[in-house]
């Protein structure tokens, strides 16, 4: 397997963080989306969206996707189980998974897109929009505080897949020049807590 990889970014992350968790180490290929290497036929090939990360296994067949190819990688190798231990809290998981990914890494996502260095010759930067995205994650990152006041992890006692998503989001909030603010206490301990894994720096 290859992991088709973009070091900078929220999604590969994603996968770098798991697969540290998990203790798997595949080959992974950096492509230097800066100077335009996702947008050649051959990229274009393995993913006609241009996106990173790409799982390409063994047999040329490829999975895209961050949350797809870390359930795969979870259905080969379930310990430590990350996505769940019982259906119950597999759909905790799953339901924070999606809550996260819509509510907090996009809207980073989007204030970064708006305001980064990366897609300054990319897009039509509004800035106005960075700030409107800004906001709304702020509006989740408080409702996120709210929650972490009473349990440990974004979706129960134990890390997964849920605190890894939205660990990824923070760490590119800072380049978005978003960074939890310090009243959210429970939020900052929570962070704190997940960037001293010795997995964060994946
Ligand atoms: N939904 C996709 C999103 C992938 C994505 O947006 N990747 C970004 C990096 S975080 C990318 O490849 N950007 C390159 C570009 O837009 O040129 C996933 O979860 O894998």
């Amino acid at each position: 397997m290859i992991l088709h990889d973009l070091n900078p970014g929220m999604h590969p992350r994603r996968v770098r963080i798991f697969l540290a968790e998990k203790g798997m180490s595949i080959d992974q290929r950096q492509v230097d989306a800066a100077g335009g290497a996702n947008a050649t036929p051959e990229f274009l090939r393995l993913n006609p969206l241009g996106k990173l990360p790409v799982l390409e296994l063994d047999d040329g067949s490829v999975i895209t996707e961050s949350l797809a190819i870390c359930r795969y990688l979870e259905a080969l190798n379930p310990d430590p189980p990350l996505m769940g231990r019982t259906p119950r809290e597999a759909a905790s998981i799953e339901m924070w998974v999606l809550r996260l990914d819509s509510e907090l890494s996009r809207p980073i996502a989007q204030a970064f897109r708006h305001s980064g260095e990366f897609y300054r010759s990319r897009i039509k930067q509004v800035p106005e929009m960075a700030a409107w995205y800004r906001d709304y994650a702020l509006d989740t990152m408080a409702w996120l505080d709210r929650e972490l006041s009473e349990r440990s992890y974004i979706a129960g006692a134990h890390y997964s897949m849920a605190d890894i998503v939205a660990q990824c989001a923070c760490v590119l909030g800072k380049a978005a020049e978003l960074r939890i603010p310090s009243e959210m206490k429970h939020l900052t301990r929570w962070f704190a807590e997940v960037s001293s894994r010795p997995t964060a720096r994946a």
